[in-house]
């Protein structure tokens, strides 16, 4: 059965793979698993009817038959499962996988979009200055611990896995910002990442909602 996801109708970023629906496609992809995707507007996901697969009114969402998720960490779990290739067969490495797999989206995604947060939305605050460093701080504390893990290997923990395609994912919005320049390793990470084919069919994918809309004025 075919999968159908949920993706921003107009983004933000402009495609340049930040929204959440870019992780979907991404381990759709690896899976080689072919999916729909249905646009949505700012105004459709807060109505009831989007509601009803995402209770918090955002992107992105997954049906498949019966099935309807949210939360992309969920589904990228769900895809991982269900196919070969993003999460080991040992029941240890599997653990790990899945550790890794929390950690991104519990431990180094928070002080990441915090920070990406506040340079949007707060910049005009008298207290924005003050509080910059503070989550700066904190995302460098990450980018540092993250990098001294990974050290000089290609993935997080033995063979490529869901928890480096989160992993990268989150890390991808720190590049956007230039908060990675000092973390080669990192760097070469994302490069990896990034290099995957089933990465730039995804990426591909997400960008031409952007490119096929009328540019402004
Ligand atoms: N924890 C959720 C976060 C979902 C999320 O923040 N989605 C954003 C797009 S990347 C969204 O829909 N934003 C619009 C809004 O919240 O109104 C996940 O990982 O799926």
């Amino acid at each position: 059965m075919t999968p159908t996801i949920t993706a921003f109708e107009s983004s933000p970023d402009r495609g340049r793979g930040l929204a959440r629906d870019m992780r979907v496609r991404w381990a759709l992809e690896e899976a080689g698993q072919p999916y729909d995707v249905r646009l949505v507007s700012f105004a459709a996901m807060k109505e009831p009817a989007h509601r009803t697969l995402h209770p918090f009114g955002q992107i992105p969402t997954y049906e498949e038959g019966d099935l309807v998720l949210f939360e992309s960490g969920a589904i990228v779990f769900h895809i991982a499962e269900g196919h070969p290739g993003l999460l080991p067969d040992e029941p240890n490495a599997r653990a790990r996988a899945i550790a890794w797999m929390f950690a991104a989206l519990n431990t180094v995604e928070p002080p990441i979009f915090e920070y990406s947060l506040a340079t949007i939305l707060e910049r005009g605050e008298p207290w924005y200055a003050q509080r910059l460093p503070l989550l700066e701080g904190r995302v460098r504390g990450r980018l540092d611990e993250l990098s001294r893990r990974l050290g000089d290997a290609d993935w997080l923990d033995g063979a490529f896995s869901a928890g480096d395609l989160l992993m990268v994912s989150v890390l991808l919005r720190s590049k956007a910002s230039g908060k990675l320049d000092d973390y080669p390793t990192l760097c070469a990470y994302l490069v990896r990442g990034e290099a995957r084919p089933a990465y730039q069919r995804a990426f591909a994918a997400q960008l031409a909602v952007f490119n096929s809309q009328p540019s402004p004025g």
